[in-house]
């Protein structure tokens, strides 16, 4: 997903969360020595009209103690936090994509 700053203001991602699993984190994605890490990004600064990409591979969103299994096609709510718009809803749908081998490193 992408994540857009159409204000005049930078403004940061600093938390997300669903009812659907017991936590989720923001994650970035590096390669350390030929192996692909994860680490926990706790905040992410978006400039005023500028966007941030969330998606496998690089920067994304984990979602962490999944309470019950995502069914592909289903939506499901996620808030978003950010420093100065506070909380925004968003749906998700869920994709029928396996999760790529570097989720398994966690
Ligand atoms: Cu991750």
């Amino acid at each position: 997903m992408s994540v857009r700053n159409n204000g005049s203001e930078g403004d940061s991602l600093i938390g997300i969360a669903t009812a659907a699993a017991e936590s989720a984190e923001i994650h970035a994605t590096k390669e350390e020595g030929g192996l692909t890490v994860m680490r926990h990004v706790g905040t992410v600064p978006i400039e005023p009209g500028g966007s941030v990409r969330l998606a496998p591979g690089g920067m994304h969103v984990m979602l962490v103690g999944l309470k019950a299994p995502l069914a592909t096609g289903k939506s499901f709510p996620v808030v978003l936090t950010f420093a100065k718009a506070g909380a925004v809803e968003i749906w998700v749908e869920v994709s029928g994509r396996e999760p790529t081998p570097a989720h398994t490193g966690h």
